[in-house]
């Protein structure tokens, strides 16, 4: 099963019409997957930790491309200073090829039953989804592959099979919980930023969930008053290994059987 496009004539437009520089790094995932806490490393690497009370908020510095309702305003693009940062949810087989020739691509992956239930809480809470659906029923629709980006195991399949290219740095959730401050430090290294032992130590702490929930710019803050039902916010959970809280052992272990054998050539840490 082929991911496809999720927002094609945006799609067409960055394959036909978008000429990408030498130094605009992406960030690509499966949604939910550690995107904006990622987003949130970069951002801060580049500014070695500083945060200014004028700076916009985080997707602004770091648009979403793919995405006409998050960024209808093309002309955005051109006008940002290099290196310029881009998100992107796509598959590697979607992104353009002039791209993914020699562009820095920094994939971050997070284990399927988490990222299944923080989608879930992601649809259930922005109200455009129209979707009151118990969690069982999104769990289903998930193993099936019907879901945004979905299906989960051919996206990080895309990924997988070009993980040794050296212009792809790939992210694990569960271990950036672990220590944060070596990924900061394996992320400032992949984009040639040298920082000092206090930089990565500011960038860490400025990155951890408490902190970026403080500030309304990472927060996501307007997303939660203006799109999504009150009660769940953007900034939820952030914790690794959370998923027997809402399987059953018996999803769970319907979930593995399938999921064992999609997943039988990918041997990331989960
Ligand atoms: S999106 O909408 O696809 O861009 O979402 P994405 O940013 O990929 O994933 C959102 C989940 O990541 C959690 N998050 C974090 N966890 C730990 N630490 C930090 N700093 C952090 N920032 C975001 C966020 O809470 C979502 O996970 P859940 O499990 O739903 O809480």
């Amino acid at each position: 099963m082929l991911v496809t496009p999720v927002d094609t004539q945006r799609f067409e437009w960055v394959h036909q019409h978008w000429t990408p520089r030498a130094d605009d790094v992406f960030i690509a995932s499966f949604p939910k997957s550690g995107t904006t806490w990622t987003q949130q490393i970069v951002r801060l690497v580049y500014s070695r930790g500083l945060i200014h009370d004028s700076d916009p908020p985080l997707h602004a510095i770091i648009p979403w491309l793919d995405d006409s309702k998050d960024l209808p305003d093309l002309s955005v693009v051109d006008s940002m200073t290099s290196p310029r940062v881009f998100k992107s949810h796509n598959p590697y087989h979607l992104l353009p090829r002039k791209l993914t020739e020699s562009n820095r691509l920094i994939y971050v992956t997070r284990g399927a039953k988490d990222t299944a239930v923080s989608m879930y809480f992601h649809t259930f809470g922005f109200k455009m989804y129209e979707y009151d659906e118990p969690i069982e029923h999104f769990i289903g629709e998930f193993m099936a592959g019907r879901v945004e980006y979905g299906p989960y195991w051919t996206h990080l399949a895309s990924w997988y099979a070009q993980r040794e290219r050296h212009n792809i740095l790939v992210l694990h959730y569960e271990e950036m919980q672990i220590d944060l401050a070596a990924t900061v430090s394996r992320v400032a290294h992949f984009l040639d930023q040298p920082l000092t032992h206090k930089e990565i130590e500011r960038i860490a702490q400025r990155s951890t969930f408490s902190s970026m929930k403080k500030d309304p710019r990472s927060s996501m803050q307007l997303w939660d008053e203006e799109q999504r039902k009150p009660g769940i916010p953007f900034m939820r959970k952030g914790k690794a290994g959370d998923w027997p809280n809402h399987f059953t052992p018996e999803l769970a272990q319907a979930f593995d059987k399938e999921f064992n054998v999609k997943m039988s050539k990918i041997s990331w840490p989960w």
